[in-house]
């Protein structure tokens, strides 16, 4: 594994996953998302794991999917690439998982967090779904998991603007389960993991799924939906200009195109 680093028994039936790109901000590359998707295929499999932490660095947890990777391909390269199989394949994850978020979990960051069971923040995080500023929109769920968590008039000022929030706001929005010092936030994504590891491994097992089915049931739909406006995106000249822009650190100029 180059881009992340798994310890199964970093706790009593606790497994830690770090994402590892730290002089990118852990950006969310192809490889670390096939990386992400095999080691929590294997720590579900491995009975002496019963719940799972994924965390960045203080500074980000992940900056958002690898924009300089995005930036040249088309429409059709993005569907033929199908990120999404990688993202349903962690989201069917069966054991609990925990984001220990601090710093930047923005875009795709934002989306991967969201996509865990539950969320521990450090004051210092910052949560945001920027992928406007760039010319395209959220493509991993944000549109969907960020309404149903925090509804919809703030998730559309979130996802119009770009604005991030902090570990505070997220936390008074009901996005993140607990925010507490970036010295702390390891401390307690350990703990609750601690006691949920406790519990039954088929009791918790058979929760969460019932949890997610609840908070599901009209999720495939607004998926679907999603995902043909986000591939849309890259039909359009303002998806090449924002992220040219990025790469070439200098505003973008958009033009409607
Ligand atoms: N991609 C690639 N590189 C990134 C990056 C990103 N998302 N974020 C940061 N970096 C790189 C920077 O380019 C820089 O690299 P060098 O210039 O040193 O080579 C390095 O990380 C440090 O970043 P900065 O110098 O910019 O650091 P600052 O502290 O000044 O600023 C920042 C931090 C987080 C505000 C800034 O880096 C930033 O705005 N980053 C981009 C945030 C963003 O727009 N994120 C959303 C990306 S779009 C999909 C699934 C998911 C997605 C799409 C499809 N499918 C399943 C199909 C998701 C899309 C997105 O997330």
């Amino acid at each position: 594994m180059e881009f992340i680093k798994v310890t199964p028994n970093y706790k009593p039936y606790i497994a830690l996953i770090e994402l590892n790109r730290p002089k990118e901000l852990n950006a969310l590359n192809l490889q670390l998302m096939g990386e992400l998707r095999d080691a929590l295929k294997e720590l579900d499999d491995d009975e002496s794991v019963r719940a799972i932490i994924i965390t960045g660095n203080e500074k980000a947890f992940a900056a958002g999917a690898d924009i300089k990777q995005m930036a040249g391909k088309s429409a059709v390269d993005m569907l033929k690439i199908d990120q999404f199989s990688t993202w349903d394949q962690i989201r069917k994850t069966k054991k609990p998982l925990i984001a220990a978020v601090s710093g930047f979990a923005l875009g795709g960051g934002c989306e991967l967090a969201m996509t865990c069971d539950m969320i521990i923040a450090s004051e210092t995080a910052k949560f945001g779904q920027p992928e406007i500023k760039i010319g395209v929109m959220p493509g991993a769920g944000g549109t969907q998991r960020l309404t149903k968590a925090i509804g919809k008039a703030r998730a559309m000022e979130l996802v119009l603007t770009g604005r991030f929030i902090s570990g505070e706001e997220a936390m008074q929005y009901g996005l993140v389960n607990k925010v507490v010092p970036i010295e702390m936030y390891m401390y307690e994504a350990v703990k609750l993991a601690g006691e949920i590891a406790q519990m039954s491994p088929i009791a918790t097992q058979l929760a969460k799924e019932s949890v997610n089915r609840s908070f599901e049931t009209h999720l495939d739909e607004g998926l679907t939906f999603e995902r043909k406006n986000f591939y849309l995106t890259f039909a359009s000249e303002d998806q090449t200009e924002g992220m040219q822009a990025f790469v070439e650190k200098r505003k973008p100029e958009y033009k409607g195109k």
